[in-house]
């Protein structure tokens, strides 16, 4: 079901900046202050509903980065000196400021990079989130103690901040992920150098006036920097830079390859996270409607544009028909258009190149012998870049299965055993998210079990996407091994030091070595 008009208008982003109590949006440099002349090249935000372009800003050129991060560095000397419950304090109020501006902001993502207004506004609650996770992880910061093996001494290993963080983000989580990095790296002491993706600039921008408007009270700013690129350059700058010995970069394989060489020749730290090929796997003994429903979410929500997304289904033969016919049902009720308006659930892909990879998949599928049965076409719908979430069927997994189209296309393949499911999830380069349907404890501990799913996220009667922001998010192979986010993946943005205290008036020697 799709709305045939789209129209939006161009100064619909005026209002919401209006909204966000932000005067000018055209610099896309922040150090210590907004520079208000960067002298980098111009760069288009386009509104993908509409193909319109929104605003127009100036990037960084390689002066401006340099400025950017002095200030990083000058920064970190005094934000690492502030008690972290304190610099927990700062992100509680930035959280804050996020929740007041919740509407605003969700809105923002639904005109820059076509999220319908309740994922939008999911996205915004998802930075908010973090902020007060990060809040009380502020007084967590826990080192362990041990027992020495010599007498009148004491081991304990405790946490510093590393330095000036590089996060690099990708469009489709455009404040979230950033988000993640930045409230994280900020409580454990770090100051940071934002490089957000060139085709969702005005989030970033949004994000860092409302960032730095709240340390600027503390007389904090500069401990949160951005410097927008229209392209990969200052990208490869930042992963080449020593200056910054932790990376955080989310996006394509290719682009994390070669991020990571880069940051391992200097000794650097990486925390990837990149493409993702998500299964859902479907047994005999499933509730169908409940596999169904998150299956519909997440092979359409944000048109596939997730790396959680759901991109094939191995599903038992005995329910395949079942499954496919509740499938075909709720993608026939999907209302596809401008992501703003109410009742649509998927807006448009980000631009004109995701349609050409979306169609040029289902060829290549078509080709290999797969049968598409829903969608398949770009949708005319004026400049937008929309087009029909699409299932395709195969009897065994296809050689396209194998790669990440950031599109909604689904694949379906039938299977027998639960044990064909689990190697056929696995046979991909990518090990991001994974899930499985069953109402048998048995085949969900196999799911789960060290034969299972060889994924970073493994789940039971819940889909591949949307996770929460409490665990460790990220996964293993080409996804790239990182974790960000929760549980204990402060630790990447740490430097971990192991202390041993002598308080006798002798000196004995590790392992009973005797010497002077
Ligand atoms: C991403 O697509 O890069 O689990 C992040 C999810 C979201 C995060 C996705 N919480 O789908």
């Amino acid at each position: 079901m799709a709305n045939d008009t789209i129209d939006i208008k161009t100064s619909e982003i005026d209002n919401v900046f209006k909204e966000l109590g932000i005067q000018a949006v055209n610099s896309g440099v922040c150090g210590e202050k907004w520079h208000k002349k960067p002298n980098g090249k111009n760069l288009i935000s386009y509104n993908p509903s509409t193909g319109k372009p929104l605003a127009e800003i100036i990037c960084a050129d390689d002066a401006d980065y340099e400025k950017v991060v002095v200030q990083a560095q000058a920064a970190f000397i005094k934000w690492r000196k502030l008690p972290a419950p304190q610099r927990g304090e700062i992100i509680r109020q930035l959280g804050e400021e996020y929740r007041n501006h919740k509407y605003s902001l969700g809105k923002l993502h639904s005109l820059e990079v076509g999220k319908i207004f309740s994922e939008g506004l999911g996205e915004v609650q998802e930075a908010i989130d973090i902020c007060d996770f990060a809040v009380g992880l502020s007084r967590q910061l826990y080192g362990l103690t041990m027992h020495s093996e010599r007498p009148e001494h004491r081991m304990y290993e405790q946490w510093h901040p590393m330095g000036v963080v590089g996060v690099i983000t990708a469009f489709n989580f455009p404040s979230a992920v950033w988000a993640w990095n930045a409230t994280i790296a900020a409580v454990c002491g770090n100051t940071m150098v934002w490089k957000p993706s060139e085709k969702a600039p005005l989030t970033a921008i949004a994000m860092q006036k409302i960032a730095h408007k709240v340390l600027e009270k503390h007389d904090m700013q500069g401990i949160m920097g951005l410097v927008i690129s229209p392209d990969r350059a200052l990208g490869e700058k930042m992963a080449a830079d020593t200056r910054m010995p932790l990376i955080s970069a989310t996006g394509s394989v290719a682009m994390g390859r070669s991020v990571g060489q880069v940051v391992a020749n200097r000794f650097g730290r990486s925390l990837l996270e990149l493409g993702g090929n998500n299964a859902v796997i479907v047994m005999d003994d499933a509730d169908v409607n409940l596999a169904m429903r998150a299956i519909a979410f997440g092979a359409v929500g944000t048109a596939g544009q997730r790396c959680t997304t759901t991109r094939r289904v191995f599903v038992h033969e005995a329910i395949e028909n079942q499954l496919v016919d509740k499938l075909l049902a709720a993608y026939k009720s999907v209302s596809i258009g401008n992501p703003l308006q109410d009742g649509v659930l998927m807006g448009p892909l980000i631009d004109a190149d995701a349609v050409k990879s979306y169609q040029k998949a289902i060829t290549q599928a078509q080709k290999e012998g797969g049968k598409l049965i829903a969608g398949g076409k770009p949708l005319n719908m004026g400049k937008g870049y929309f087009v029909e979430p699409t299932i395709i069927l195969a009897n065994k997994p296809l050689p396209i299965m194998q790669t990440e189209v950031f599109a909604p296309i689904l694949y379906i393949c039938p299977i027998q055993k639960l044990e064909d499911a689990i190697s056929f999830q696995n046979d991909v380069p990518q090990g991001l998210s994974s899930a499985i349907f069953t109402g048998g404890l048995g085949n969900a501990e196999q799911f789960l079990s060290v034969v299972g799913s060889d994924c970073g996220i493994a789940n039971v009667n819940i889909g591949t996407s949307g996770a929460e922001i409490g665990g460790a998010f990220g996964g293993e192979k080409e996804t790239g091994g990182g974790r960000e986010s929760g549980s204990d993946s402060w630790k990447v943005y740490m430097r971990r030091q192991t202390c041993t205290i002598n308080y006798g008036k002798k000196l004995p020697l590790a392992q009973g070595v005797e010497f002077i």
